[in-house]
């Protein structure tokens, strides 16, 4: 798994440092220029081999032969044109048909059998393949009979039904140290996903580290780094289930050097449950005085969570001893920041008191000999919550806006080998399907999904919101981070630039106005990229009156063109078509700087 990532695995998912990720999100020049290359192969070149390369059982030049009612020059013709191939709404309709979405019983052994793992559609771009040919070092060599054995042996696997409860992705955020991994790990316990027996190991190994309050947080903190430091570094990624709903549990990083892995647990979430810490002095640091709670909220909110839930944590510690009126100080103060972030404090907030290690409130009321006011807030809905616990209230969240019969649109997170290339990614849009062929976007390669799993469980399809992993019939480097899967007849544009409205909302102090030329990161989905400024467009006035300007300042809205510092492309959409795709974050020197959306996607192809 990259560093951006970690999880409770499947057992087919890799060992530690079998991943090959960190790699930029757009595509190698070279990559994009072996497509086109491939695509335009002289037409000498076409003549000597393009028959003797033809597998008859390439489903996609059955398609093409079935099109072009047999007659072989025109299928050919076909086929050495990708682009256009994939404008032919007969193709279109083809791959989505049963037929196009795999091949027959037999043919479907030989498609596993293949040993290079590369299907007969990649034909077409051939000089693509080329270019990536080359395994990276870090990728294991394995046994092919070992990996054609145990392969069968997973796919053997019935695919599930769909679960019918609904599936939220939890992203805990907060300043570091206010307790996420603590209560994520007493949220896991609390559900049964832990033994005792863990959990007493984890108690004497965080005794042996002078770390003993940190048992709990051991359960998602697994890298030697984390534990020995008592910080988390990657996301940890866990599941669990109600008789409502499905979660997944991404525990971000809370210290500010990792701000980048926490936006990316972002990415993938639905709720974002902010964890402030009560303990006296601890709330200050994170909130007042310069610490990650601002930078938290404010980007949970701009990457898409459409629910916030704010845990007031360590109510236990003697230094609070769930006192009303600490509870009420922090509350107090959260909400009008929270407001100026743009939450809708009425409908999208909700606060409740916890202690994350005696687990008071999360799935058991705290009793009220402890805390006697809390009854009498939640029975009045007081700070919008009617539940008495943490669990009852994410089983009340709905999620609005899923479209599962939609266009399908699943940035990659990550991918990495493991008998085979596997990629994760969340479902923004659409529906995924077992056997279905997909475009990988900005290569426009035509891929093939053999199987899919949701958490350890194999499934036949994933809708919105689920955060899945694919096995995939391509090499690992046909993948990057920020590359999306869409389907032939709505594929994701690639932009060299984009224009986008911004909010400058927390500048460098030595770099306070952003002018043409202003270089910084974008971060949009799972893409991170650097971008220049190229245009001002113009400040938007507090009356909404558009000014044209040098230079805009902290606080103003301001329309920009971007433009990708290196040239190359990249998978960004539109907000108001797919808000999750058309979200922008800006930062610079490890910075939050400003926080927007696309308006238009420039300078790419469509
Ligand atoms: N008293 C008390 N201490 C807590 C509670 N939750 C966490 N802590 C302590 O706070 C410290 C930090 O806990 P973590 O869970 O590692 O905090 P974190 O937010 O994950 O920290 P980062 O990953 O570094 O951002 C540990 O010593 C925990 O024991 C709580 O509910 N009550
Ligand atoms: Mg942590």
């Amino acid at each position: 798994m990259n560093a951006n990532s970690k999880e409770f695995k499947p057992s087919w998912m890799p060992a530690e440092g079998s991943s090959v990720s960190d790699t930029p999100p757009a595509p190698p020049a070279g990559e994009n220029e072996a497509v086109a290359d491939g695509n335009a192969r002289s037409e000498g070149q076409k003549n000597e081999s393009e028959d003797d390369e033809i597998d008859e059982n390439d489903p996609l030049w059955k398609a093409c032969m079935k099109i072009c009612n047999g007659v072989r020059e025109e299928a050919v013709k076909m086929l050495e044109d990708p682009d256009a191939l994939m404008s032919h709404p007969e193709v279109i309709k083809f791959l989505d048909s049963a037929e196009g979405q795999g091949v027959g019983e037999g043919e479907q052994e030989e498609w596993e059998k293949s040993a290079d793992g590369v299907v007969p559609t990649e034909k077409p771009s051939a000089g693509a393949s080329d270019a990536v040919k080359a395994v990276p070092p870090s990728v294991p060599k394995v046994n092919p009979k070992a990996e054609a054995e145990e392969v069968e042996e997973i796919d053997d696997a019935e695919a599930a039904d769909e679960d019918p409860r609904q599936h939220l992705n939890l992203v805990f955020i907060g300043h570091v140290d206010a307790g996420k991994s603590t209560l994520s790990g007493s949220i896991l316990y609390a559900m049964g996903m832990v033994d005792t027996r863990t959990i007493e190991k984890f108690e004497r190994e965080a005794k042996q580290r002078n770390r003993e309050s940190w048992f709990l947080a051991f359960i998602m903190d697994t890298s030697e780094e984390e534990r020995a430091k008592g910080k988390t570094v990657e996301v940890g990624r866990a599941h669990f289930t109600t008789d409502i709903n499905r979660y997944t549990i991404l525990d971000a990083p809370g210290h500010k050097n990792y701000v980048p892995n926490m936006i990316q647990g972002c990415c993938q979430a639905d709720v974002g449950v902010l964890v402030i810490s009560a303990r006296k002095g601890e709330f200050e640091t994170g909130f007042e005085k310069g610490g990650q709670t601002r930078e938290h909220a404010l980007l949970a909110k701009t990457l898409g969570i459409q629910h916030l839930v704010v845990v007031v944590n360590k109510m236990d510690d003697p230094t609070v001893n769930w006192s009303q009126d600490r509870y009420e100080e922090c509350v107090g103060k959260l909400k009008p920041y929270l407001k100026s972030c743009g939450y809708v404090i009425k409908t999208e907030v909700k606060f409740v008191p916890i202690s994350g290690i005696t687990g008071d409130n999360l799935k058991k009321e705290v009793a009220s000999a402890t805390c006697p006011w809390w009854g009498g807030y939640y029975k009045k809905g007081q700070h919008n919550t009617t539940d008495a616990t943490l669990i009852s209230l994410l089983d009340n969240l709905s999620i609005i806006g899923r479209d599962a019969k939609g266009p399908l649109r699943l940035p990659i997170l990550d991918r990495f080998y493991d008998r085979g290339c596997v990629v994760m990614g969340k479902v923004e849009s659409g529906t995924i399907t077992e056997g279905s062929q997909v475009i990988i976007s900005p290569t426009k390669r035509l891929a093939k999904i053999d199987s899919l799993y949701i958490g350890e469980t194999k499934v036949r399809t994933a809708k919105p919101g689920e955060n899945v992993q694919l096995r995939m019939n391509m090499n690992v480097e046909d993948f990057q981070k920020g590359y999306v899967l869409c389907r032939p007849d709505n594929i994701t544009p690639t932009v060299k630039g984009v224009k986008c409205l911004i909010s400058l909302v927390d500048m460098l102090e030595h770099r306070p106005l952003l002018s043409p030329g202003y270089d910084c990161v974008l971060h949009v989905h799972t893409v991170e990229i650097e971008v220049t400024v190229s245009h001002l467009l113009c400040v938007i006035e507090g009356n909404g009156k558009k000014v044209k300007r040098p230079y805009a300042r902290q606080g103003q809205l301001c329309q920009l063109v971007l433009k990708i510092s290196s040239g190359l492309e990249t998978c960004v959409e539109n907000f108001e078509k797919f808000p999750a795709l058309g979200r922008v974050t800006l930062r610079d020197e490890g910075k939050t700087i400003a926080i927007g959306k696309v308006l238009e996607c420039l300078g790419g192809q469509p």
